[in-house]
C-alpha cells in the first residue's frame, strides 16, 4: 500500500463519483468521446448504453472499493456462495434503481437525445443460468449485499451462458449466446489466478514419527483467472462481489516453441483445450448427465475458490480452528460438493492438519442445500472418472466414507443393510460416487427449498440421513425473491402506486410492509388504478408477443401464462391439452353461445434442454396448437395460443406484472419450491397450482379463496402410479378426446404427437395428467368465473399482494444467516 507521507496526496487526486444530471452527462460524454473513441456525430444506442453502463459502473466500484476495506478491516465473518449458475440478467437498471439514480440518468439521456427504455434494452441478459436455480443464486445476492452481509458469490465466467431459443416451423433451435462481446460489468483481475491440477499421480512419502503425507504430482496444470462482478445493494452502499473464474493455459498464450516449428496447430491446441473448461454452460435443468467436462468444471471453480477463501483467511494468521468463526460456505445444491474434498486434502496435505481435527473444521464449514428429489437430478460419478481426474481426492472420498460407515455401524450394528443404502459409494456397475450423500455427511446443516420438500428430503431420498444424525442437522428455508427486481424494476407503475398509499419506499426493504395494502382493497379508486396499471402492464406484453410472433393479442382478454423451463413435471403438457379442450368445446358451440365467453390468451414461454426430446416435442405441440387456433376466424379473440420465444430474464420481467392468472401445476411432490409463482402473485396476478412446492404457502399466506388450487396430493402420487402400472389406467374422456384430435392430425400431420399420447395412454402417465385432466378444467372454469366479477377479482389481487411479505428473499437470506451461517450484517462504515 502507499505509505503514509503519500496518502494525502493520494486522497486528495481520489475519484469522487458523478452526482446530479450534470455531472452525469459529464461522465456518459466523457466515456462516449474517450473510453469509446466516438462522438456526437456517431454515438448509436449501443454506444450510449456502453457510456451509461461505464459511468454507473464507475459509481459502483467506488463503493465497492469501500464495502471490500470495510470488509477486510473488519475482519468479520464472511458467507461464501458456491452457485455453478448466477442467472443475473441485466445489470444497468438494478444499478441505477439501487444506487437511486434512474431519474437523473433517465433525465440526462433524454437531453443528450436518448430514451432510457432504449439503453436499457441495448444490454446482453447475463444469462450464466438454466433456471429457478440461477436466479435464486441471482436473487440471493442481491438480498446479502441490501442486508449488509459480508458475502462473496462464486461462479464460473461461461464464455456461453444459456443458449438462445429460436421457434423454427414450431420447433424449438439452439444458438449459441454471445453475451461476452460487451461486457462493462466485470472487472478482469489478470493478477489473481489459481493454478488447478487434473490427473496425475499420489505418491505417500513419510513423514517424521511415522507420520505419512500424500504428494499429488504430475498431471496437467490450468489456470483460473478471476473476474469481479460488483453487486450493489439497494439503498445502502454494500456493492459486494460476486467472482466468476474463467480458464486458460497456465504458461502463456500458445506454445511458442511448436510455432517456430511451424506445428501452428498444436501451438494453440493446449490454449483451447484450457478454456474449454469454462466456455459453455449445461443447459439442463433438474437433470444431471455425467460428462467429464462437467466434473472437470465442477472441480476448476471449487478449488479456485477455496484457494481464494483460504488465503484470504491465513492473512489474518488466527489459528486453522477459527476457520469456521470466519467462513461459512453454502453449497447450491451438490454440484460445489467437491469443495468439502478440496478444504479436507487442503488441511491434511497441504498444512498438516491431523484428519479428525480438520474434518471437525470441514463439516462446521459447508452448509448445503437441495434443490429437487428427482432420481434423474441426483449427481453421481463413476468412480473411475473421479480416480482419473482427481486421483488424491477420491482417496479421501474413500477415507470420508470408511470413517461414516464405521460411525454407522457402531449406531446400528445390527442392520447390514443400511450401510449400503447411506455408502457415500454405490455399488453399482461402475461404481458411482453420490454426491448428495457426500454433501450431508460432510455438512452441518442440510435444508431444502419450501416446506413441503424438506419434509419430503426427510422423508424418502435422505431418511436414513435423518436416523443418523437426527433431525436438528435437516431444516428448511424457504425460497424467496428479491421485491427490487420483481417489483420495484419489473412494475415499476405498481411500485410506485403502493408506495403512494402506504407512505413510501420501505416496504422494498421490508416486505411485510405490504400488508398495509389489505384495507385498501375495498377502495373503488384504488382498485381503479389498479386496474388500469395492470391493462398497461398488458399493453406492453401484447407489444411483445406482437414483436416476437407476428400475433395480436386483445389486452382485454384474460392473460394465462405459463412460462418455465419446459419438463414433463412441470406439466406444460397439461395446460396444453387443456386448450386443446377449450378450443374443441369453443368449435362447439353456436355462435351465439361463443359470444358469452370470456376471451383468454395463453402464453406459454422456457427453453428445453437440447437433448429432452419430450420437452422439445410438447414446444412443437403448443406451437402446432398456436398455428391452428390462432388462425381460426371462427374463433378470432376468444382464444389465441403463444409460444413466446427465449424466456429468459428480461423477458421475464415484461411478462410476470401482465399475468392474470399464471400456471404452477407440477404432479404433487416434484416441484421443489418454484419460485415465479412468487413473482406473479407479487404482480397482482393470481395463480392456479397444485399442492406442491411453495404454492402450499402460498396458498396459507394469501388465503385459499385467492388461489385456484386443483388435483392430487403428494401422498397419494405413489399409489396413483402403482394403481396405473399394475391396476387399469382409465384416461379421462374429455381427455380422450383431446388425444383423439392430435392423433386425426388437426394439429399437424396425423401421429405427430403419438409419443406425447402414448405416455399419458399407455406408458403408465408418471406425471398424472390423466387423474388430474378433470380437475384442471374445473378449475379453469371457475377461474373464468370468477374473472368476469372484476371487483372481486381485482380485490383479491390486492388481498394477495398484501400477504405476500413472507416471500422476500431479504427474509430467506436472513434466516440462513441465523439458522446456519451464524453471521450478522454489518454496515459500511462511511
Ligand atoms: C430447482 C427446483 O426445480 C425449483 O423448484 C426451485 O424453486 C429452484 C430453487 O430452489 O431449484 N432445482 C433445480 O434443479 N432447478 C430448479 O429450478
Amino acid at each position: 500500500s502507499i505509505p503514509e507521507p503519500q496518502r494525502e496526496a493520494w486522497k486528495r487526486a481520489q475519484a469522487k463519483g458523478f452526482s446530479g444530471k450534470d455531472g452525469f452527462e459529464k461522465e456518459l460524454v466523457r466515456h462516449v468521446e474517450t473510453t469509446l473513441a466516438r462522438s456526437m456525430f456517431n454515438c448509436d444506442e449501443k454506444a450510449a448504453y456502453s457510456a451509461t453502463s461505464l459511468a454507473f459502473r464507475d459509481q459502483l466500484i467506488l463503493d465497492w472499493n469501500r464495502t471490500q476495506q470495510n470488509q477486510t478491516y473488519r475482519d468479520s465473518k464472511r458467507v461464501y456462495y458456491l452457485s455453478l449458475e448466477f442467472l443475473m440478467g441485466r445489470a444497468l437498471d438494478n444499478a441505477m434503481l439501487n444506487i437511486g439514480q434512474k431519474d437523473i440518468a433517465k433525465a440526462g439521456l433524454s437531453e443528450l437525445g436518448f430514451r432510457i427504455e432504449d439503453i436499457i434494452g441495448q444490454e446482453n441478459d447475463a444469462a450464466l443460468g438454466n433456471g429457478g436455480l440461477g436466479r435464486l443464486a441471482a436473487c440471493f445476492l442481491d438480498s446479502l449485499a441490501s442486508l449488509d452481509f459480508h458475502a462473496w458469490g462464486y461462479g464460473l465466467r461461461y464464455r456461453y451462458g444459456i443458449f438462445k431459443q429460436e421457434i423454427i416451423d414450431g420447433y424449438q433451435v439452439e444458438v449459441p449466446d454471445y453475451w461476452l462481446d460487451f461486457n462493462p460489468w466485470e472487472f478482469p483481475r489478470h493478477d489473481v489466478t489459481v493454478d488447478i491440477q487434473f490427473f496425475g499421480n499420489v505418491r505417500k512419502e513419510a513423514k517424521e514419527q511415522g507420520k505419512e503425507v500424500a504428494i499429488w504430482e504430475g498431471g496437467e496444470i490450468v489456470q483460473a483467472v478471476a473476474y469481479d462482478v460488483p453487486i450493489p445493494g439497494y439503498n445502502t452502499p454494500t456493492t459486494n462481489n460476486l467472482r466468476l473464474w474463467s480458464s486458460k493455459a497456465s504458461g502463456g498464450e500458445f506454445d511458442f516453441q511448436k510455432f517456430n516449428n511451424g506445428d501452428y496447430e498444436s501451438s494453440v491446441a493446449d490454449q483451447q483445450r484450457a478454456e474449454t473448461i469454462s466456455a459453455v454452460l449445461y443447459p439442463n435443468d433438474n437433470l444431471e448427465r455425467g460428462k467429464e467436462l462437467r466434473l472437470k468444471q465442477q472441480y476448476f471453480w471449487v478449488a479456485a475458490s477455496l484457494h481464494d477463501i483460504v488465503r484470504r483467511f491465513k492473512k489474518s494468521k488466527r489459528d486453522w480452528k477459527q476457520f469456521p468463526d470466519q467462513v461459512a460456505i453454502q453449497l447450491n445444491d451438490t454440484h460445489p460438493t467437491l469443495a468439502i474434498v478440496e478444504l479436507q486434502r487442503i488441511l491434511v496435505d497441504i498444512e498438516g492438519l491431523k484428519w479428525e481435527e480438520a474434518w471437525d473444521i470441514v463439516t462446521s464449514t459447508f452448509g448445503y442445500t437441495n434443490h429437487t428429489v428427482l432420481p434423474e437430478a441426483l449427481e453421481k460419478w463413476p468412480v473411475g472418472l473421479v480416480q482419473h481426474l482427481l486421483p488424491r481426492h477420491l482417496q479421501i472420498i474413500y477415507d470420508i466414507n470408511l470413517y461414516f460407515l464405521q460411525q454407522v455401524e457402531k449406531q446400528f450394528p445390527d442392520d447390514r443393510d443400511i450401510l449400503r443404502r447411506v455408502s457415500i459409494i454405490e455399488e453399482s456397475q461402475p461404481k458411482m460416487v453420490r454426491m448428495a450423500y457426500l454433501a450431508i455427511v460432510g455438512s452441518h446443516k442440510v435444508n431444502g427449498v419450501a416446506e413441503l420438500h424438506s419434509d419430503l428430503i426427510k422423508t424418502t431420498i435422505f431418511k436414513d440421513f435423518v436416523e443418523i444424525y437426527g433431525p436438528d442437522k435437516f431444516t428448511n428455508v424457504t425460497n424467496g425473491i428479491t421485491p427490487r427486481r420483481w417489483l420495484h424494476q419489473a412494475n415499476p407503475r405498481l411500485s410506485e402506486l403502493i408506495a403512494s398509499k402506504i407512505g413510501g419506499n420501505d416496504f422494498l426493504k421490508d416486505l411485510t410492509k405490504l400488508n398495509k395494502l389489505e384495507s385498501l382493497a375495498e377502495d373503488k379508486e384504488f382498485r381503479k388504478e389498479w386496474s388500469e396499471i395492470k391493462y398497461a402492464n398488458k399493453v406492453r406484453l401484447a407489444k411483445l408477443i406482437k414483436e416476437l410472433t407476428g400475433v395480436t393479442v386483445n389486452p382485454a382478454a384474460l392473460f394465462d401464462i405459463q412460462v418455465k423451463r419446459i419438463h414433463e413435471y412441470k406439466r406444460q403438457q397439461l395446460n396444453i391439452f387443456g386448450v386443446i379442450h377449450r378450443y374443441l368445446t369453443l368449435k362447439a358451440m353456436s355462435s351465439e353461445e361463443r359470444k358469452k365467453q370470456l376471451p383468454r390468451v395463453s402464453v406459454f414461454g422456457g427453453k428445453a434442454a437440447p437433448g429432452y426430446w419430450m420437452a422439445k416435442q410438447i414446444i412443437h405441440l403448443i406451437n402446432a396448437v398456436g398455428s391452428v387456433v390462432n388462425n381460426d376466424a371462427d374463433i378470432g379473440d376468444l382464444l389465441k395460443v403463444i409460444f413466446l420465444p427465449d424466456y429468459n430474464v428480461s423477458k421475464a420481467e415484461i411478462i410476470t406484472p401482465a399475468s392474470d392468472i399464471s400456471e404452477h401445476i407440477s404432479t404433487a411432490g416434484t416441484e421443489a419450491s418454484g419460485t415465479s409463482n412468487m413473482k406473479f402473485v407479487l404482480n397482482g396476478g393470481l395463480i392456479i397450482g397444485t399442492c406442491d412446492g411453495a404454492n402450499i404457502e402460498i396458498t396459507r399466506e394469501i388465503g385459499d379463496n385467492n388461489i385456484f388450487l386443483f388435483g392430487n396430493l403428494s401422498e397419494d402420487v405413489e399409489d396413483l402410479r402403482h394403481a396405473h402400472n399394475y391396476g387399469s389406467h382409465t384416461i379421462d374422456p374429455d381427455l380422450n378426446r383431446v388425444f383423439d384430435e392430435m392423433e386425426k392430425g388437426t394439429f399437424g400431420t396425423p401421429h405427430d404427437f403419438s409419443g406425447m399420447v402414448a405416455a399419458v395412454r399407455h406408458h403408465g402417465d408418471y406425471y398424472l395428467v390423466s387423474d388430474d385432466f378433470h380437475s384442471y378444467i374445473e378449475t379453469h372454469k371457475l377461474v373464468d368465473e370468477a374473472y368476469r366479477n372484476q371487483d372481486e377479482w381485482v380485490a383479491k389481487c390486492i388481498v394477495a399482494v398484501a400477504r405476500m411479505g413472507f416471500f422476500s428473499s431479504d427474509r430467506c437470506i436472513n434466516e440462513y444467516a441465523e439458522s446456519i451461517w451464524n453471521v450478522e450484517p454489518l454496515a459500511v462504515k462511511s
